[in-house]
């Protein structure tokens, strides 16, 4: 798959630019109005439309985050955030608590897997306690039931864990144990949109087993090309539902379709 950014003076010339391009039926994911040397430009990412087409699918919104599966025995809805160590995957579970772009009005409460990392489990432990969230750590998988219990009255519960440690070793196996009897009903493998695509593929497959659902990017506002993100999304080929463009919380985070798409009717109007 191939996708080009495409600068000009205006949406005239970027659309004639993608057209010579990928031919008549090229097609126009994103669009932004940026500055070069003080000069107002427009620049869209674009491609053919069967590639775009593609995108959009794993892109769109989708269905909104699901309505809380509350039962006896089910309990809270359960959203895990798993990658690398950095990758931002701590500030974005204190973002889904708090944003209207998450879980609205849902009752979030945190749980977190990150019990061996020195700072682990206080950096959360800050966030919940400014937002006012109940906060649960599970360092072992006898704790899980009490914790589960003691976090019944949320809608939804947001699994922190530590991601990979560099070697694959007992502390690993001890939270991916914890994190299999969770199951969550999602997982997100949470990828800075800074770290090249291939680096993101290994890193995605390390985490196979514990079955993402989802891509979550992050740190959008670190890479000067939307094209970037947008390739990231389409070589893990996952559904993007989430993204976040920075440090604050809930600020920074976003629904990935408002971020990374124009609506289809503009990308149509644009490519004719
Ligand atoms: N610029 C930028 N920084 C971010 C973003 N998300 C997280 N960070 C920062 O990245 C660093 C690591 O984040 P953290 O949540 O601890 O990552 P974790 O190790 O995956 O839990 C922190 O300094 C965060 O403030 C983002 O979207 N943009
Ligand atoms: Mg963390």
């Amino acid at each position: 798959m191939r996708l080009e950014t495409i600068r000009g003076r205006d949406m005239r010339s970027v659309a004639a630019a993608a057209r010579r391009e990928f031919g008549d039926d090229a097609m126009i994911l994103h669009s932004r109005t940026t500055t070069i040397e003080s000069v107002p430009m427009i620049e869209v990412v674009a491609g053919a439309a069967e590639d775009v087409d593609r995108l959009r699918e794993l892109i769109s919104p989708g269905a909104p985050p699901p309505a809380p599966r509350k039962s006896a025995r089910r309990g809270p809805y359960c959203v895990a955030l798993v990658g690398p160590t950095g990758a931002g995957k701590t500030t974005t579970a204190a973002k889904l608590a708090v944003s209207d772009a998450a879980f609205g009005r849902m009752r979030a409460g945190f749980m977190t897997l990150d019990t061996y990392r020195a700072g682990g489990t206080e950096q959360l432990q800050a966030y919940a306690d400014i937002a006012g969230v109940p906060f649960e750590v599970v360092h072992d998988r006898r704790e899980l039931p009490s914790a589960m219990r003691r976090l019944a009255s949320c809608d939804v519960v947001l699994v922190d864990t530590p991601g990979r440690s560099p070697r694959r070793d007992a502390m690993d196996d001890a939270w991916r144990d914890i994190f299999r009897a969770i199951a969550p009903d999602e997982t997100h493998f949470v990828a800075s949109s800074t770290t090249r695509t291939e680096v993101l593929a290994t890193a995605l497959q390390a985490e196979n087993a514990c079955k993402p659902t989802h891509v979550l990017l992050t740190k959008l506002d670190e890479v000067a090309d939307t094209a970037i993100a947008i390739e990231a999304a389409s070589t893990l080929s996952l559904p993007v539902r989430w993204v976040a463009d920075g440090q604050r919380v809930p600020a920074d985070f976003h629904m990935a379709s408002d971020m990374l798409l124009v609506g289809r009717g503009q990308a149509e109007a644009v490519a004719k």
